[in-house]
């Protein structure tokens, strides 16, 4: 006889199981492209710009192909003999891969050699000399946007200043009738500074041109493997079977690894005329200055608000800056992302929102790093705006925002920009981290500190956020419908594998996923071996970002085990000799209704699908599913942060930190809380010591881990976290995601928290990071701190 399965025990939904893929990780056994090393392989190295903004006078290469060793030296002017100088973005606008014309950021690619290793490479780069003539730069939009302003664009057609969008959302008369009624306004203007994801893993690509199979192999770090092999085809004219994109082991992506850069793109070119594997390793610097930059975001916003701590409306305007090249990898419809997400909890009748892109002479980016497509400007510029507020009307930062939430019964729920949010426990949720950190114990030792001169400060930020594109409807990129796949093949012995078109980079989904199934099947996790990342072996899917994976993936993955339980269930019902409408399921087990006694497991009905099939039944027991959500999934989390700040230095420490999250079902809680820290300490290295922008010349300041700063476990701060369950009525699961939301709601806990402390100075606003200088002379000078560039630097 057998029995039910204890979910928890074979490691189904709800299982902390430990990360199957640190068995390897931790042995130092993991896969990453560098590891790969195929016969023949060459080595590409990439000549950089020096300058921001320069018009190419000359290259001369002569002495780089003198070097032995040197195999082939790319220029631009070669690229477009092959129609490759520039290539498409995945926001419709176009990228140099190597420079023809003139170089439009610090950085930029505008050479490259390939070489019997890396060295000579790198040796040969440096013998190639680039004559440049200086143009004037520009690196923030309100220069972009001057009169007079150098035409950073001047290859395209039309474009005839540094505008590259101007994009409005929501109700502008209903909005102007709000501010109208409004007792009073709260202003506010931010920047969310330019950060990077600076994953340990560089980017990277091993492409490999086989002519006499026409086959092209490229090992590369993405997010979205799928979408690379669809992009490569329409580039390159090779047809998409023969292309094989394989995403290894990644050391971490956070957004980095979406975009296509061109370093990619001149190692496939490499290989297809040297027809010799060509790898490319970027080096951190290259990773630091030229790829996946996220933010650089100006904020003007407005709250309308009644007296009673009504918000009537919400104005916001921002002005994003782009970078040279527009090559954010987000929705094609929305031009500044999903920046409208703000706001998304709170009950607020009206909204606008205007957004204008520019052009600046600064490494293309803005949209990537644990973001959801700009959600987490949209949630530091809504918490911001919401603690400026509270303090204008001088009323309570939990009250405040405890009147304004969207209530519990209110779901399904229009957004104030138009999104439909279908589920939360926002007020619970607020109330268990408001009783976590003692709330009103700190205010009463927060004043009494006050009194001995210490700056004791309490920062709070909920949020709930959109994770998961699509639906198919509204969300595509490049016109590629935003949907995901699972692939479960079940063999004879009842172990099996699934695949999916995801990509985890750390994520945990060999995991995870095996949980779901383990959950659908009653199958022991640990017999499902998951995969992904390789095109030619797993079903076609847009990958992992926007924390889309358990939202979309996950959900087919559900689907999937749901198919094949359905084909089982008729095997089960051959191998009880009973008809199918007599067969109950319960975890790993069919049985009989009438003698719930008489049952075969799962694995009993797997080997009856290769061996004891009933009559007409295809054999086997394998299927796929693609899956189209619904809908957004809309988890919810209050980040609380204290703090004190000296107010002889500007140094300020994190005191507590208490975090609440609310991701529906978690199908993994201690991977689920490794998301929430991995995510807290990002927030609090944007927050306090990230530091990455530029000169008046457009040289970047922060181009190694000197100038930029990643928290060591010595400065990160200890993390107290608390869970609300909400099941999402949507997913499969009832599971929401949880990738991004610790990053994106978290920098506004830490700097209302140091807003807090210095409440009453009359400073509004210091921008991130908040460094301690930036910190006292807000202090001691008593006025706003800004953060944009250009940067005074020494000389
Ligand atoms: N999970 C869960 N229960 C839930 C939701 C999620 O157990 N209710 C689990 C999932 O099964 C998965 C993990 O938590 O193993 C994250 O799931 P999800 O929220 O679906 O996010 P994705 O897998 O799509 O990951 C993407 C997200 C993004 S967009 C960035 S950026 C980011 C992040 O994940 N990059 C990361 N977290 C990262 N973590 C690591 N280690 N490395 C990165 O590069
Ligand atoms: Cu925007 S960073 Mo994550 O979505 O890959």
């Amino acid at each position: 006889m057998t029995q039910a399965k204890d979910e928890i025990k074979i490691g189904g939904l709800g299982a902390s199981r430990k990360r199957v893929e640190d068995n390897r990780f931790i042995r130092g056994k993991g896969r990453y492209v560098d590891d790969i090393v195929l016969p023949g392989m060459l080595h590409m190295e990439i000549l950089r710009s020096p300058l921001a903004h320069a018009r190419i006078v000359s290259i001369d290469t002569s002495k780089a192909w003198a070097i032995p060793g040197v195999r082939l030296v790319l220029t631009g002017e070669m690229m477009a003999t092959r129609n490759l100088a520039w290539m498409p973005t995945l926001s419709y606008d176009t990228q140099a891969v190597l420079a023809t014309d003139k170089v439009r950021f610090q950085g930029q690619e505008v050479a490259c050699v390939v070489a019997d290793d890396p060295y000579i490479a790198k040796d040969a780069c440096e013998a190639i000399v680039v004559e440049y003539e200086a143009l004037p730069v520009i690196v923030n939009p309100t220069q972009a946007v001057a009169q007079g302003a150098p035409l950073i664009r001047d290859d395209k057609d039309n474009q005839h200043d540094n505008v590259i969008y101007n994009w409005e959302v929501g109700d502008k008369e209903a909005t102007d009738r709000a501010f109208a009624q409004a007792d009073r306004v709260s202003k506010l203007e931010l920047h969310y500074p330019r950060s990077h994801p600076s994953p340990i893993e560089c980017c990277g690509s091993i492409a490999d041109f086989d002519r006499s199979t026409s086959k092209l192999t490229v090992y590369m770090t993405s997010q979205a493997p799928h979408v690379i092999r669809a992009a490569v085809a329409l580039v390159s004219e090779l047809p998409e079977h023969m292309i094989r994109i394989i995403s290894p082991d990644l050391g971490g992506g956070f957004g980095n690894k979406v975009p296509i850069y061109p370093g990619y793109v001149m190692s496939i070119l490499a290989s297809i005329l040297l027809e010799r594997p060509v790898k490319w390793i970027e080096d951190k610097t290259g990773n630091l200055i030229s790829t996946g930059f996220a933010r650089d975001v100006y904020l003007k916003g407005e709250l309308a608000l009644r007296n009673d701590g009504k918000i009537l409306g919400v104005r916001m305007h921002t002005d994003a800056d782009h970078g040279a090249f527009f090559s954010d990898a987000q929705p094609s419809k929305f031009k500044i992302g999903l920046m409208h997400s703000a706001f998304s909890c709170y009950d607020i009748p009206a909204a606008h929102l205007t957004a204008q892109g520019v052009y600046t002479n600064k490494a293309p980016g803005g949209v990537a790093y644990r973001c959801s497509f700009r959600v987490t400007e949209a949630m530091y510029f809504q918490e911001r705006m919401v603690q400026a507020a509270a303090d204008d009307l001088g009323m309570d930062q939990a009250e405040f925002r405890r009147r304004n939430f969207v209530r519990d019964d209110d779901f399904p729920h229009r957004t104030p920009f138009g999104f439909l949010t279908d589920s939360g426990q926002y007020g619970k949720c607020l109330d268990v981290g408001l009783e976590a950190i003692g709330y009103a114990d700190f205010l009463r030792e927060k004043e009494e500190a006050k009194k001995r001169g210490r700056l004791l400060g309490i920062g709070i930020s909920t949020m709930t956020e959109p994770l998961g594109a699509g639906n198919s409807r509204e969300y595509d990129i490049l016109g590629m419908k935003m949907f995901d796949s699972a692939q479960l093949r079940v063999h004879m012995t009842g172990k099996a594998i699934l695949r999916t078109g995801a990509k985890t980079q750390g994520q945990g989904h060999e995991t995870t996923w095996a949980q779901i199934v383990a959950h659908e099947l009653g199958m022991p996790a640990e017999d499902i071996l998951v995969e992904e990342g390789d095109t030619d072996n797993t079903p076609f899917g847009l990958g992992t970002y926007a924390s889309r994976s358990t939202p979309v993936a996950g959900a087919a993955v559900a689907m999937v085990s749901r198919k094949i339980r359905a084909k089982a269930r008729k095997i089960a019902a051959h191998l009880l000799e009973v008809s199918e409408e007599d067969i109950e399921w319960e975890l790993g087990r069919f049985y009989i209704r009438s003698s719930p006694e008489r049952g075969v497991s799962i694995q009993e009905c797997a080997m009856a699908a290769y061996s004891n099939m009933p009559d007409g039944m295809e054999p086997g027991l394998e299927n796929v599913a693609y899956y189209d959500p619904p809908n957004l999934t809309w988890p919810f989390a209050c980040y609380i942060a204290t703090v004190e700040v000296d107010p002889v230095t500007g140094v300020w420490d994190v005191l507590r930190v208490v975090a609440v999250d609310d991701c529906g079902v978690r199908i993994n809680p201690m991977v689920v809380e490794g998301q929430i820290m991995g995510g807290l300490t990002e927030a609090y290295a944007m927050a306090s010591m990230q530091f990455i922008t530029f000169d008046a010349q457009g040289n970047c300041v922060g181009s190694n881990y000197m100038d930029y700063l990643l928290p060591t476990a010595w400065e990160t701060p200890g993390y107290e976290l608390h869970e609300v369950v909400t099941p999402c009525p949507h997913h499969p699961i009832g599971a929401k995601g949880i990738g991004e939301c610790a990053t994106v709601g978290g920098p506004a806990a830490f700097v209302n928290a140091v807003m807090d402390a210095l409440k009453g100075t009359g400073v509004r606003n210091i921008d991130m990071p908040l460094l301690p200088d930036r910190v006292y002379e807000a202090l001691t000078k008593r006025h706003d701190v800004s953060g944009a560039p250009p940067v005074k630097t020494d000389d």
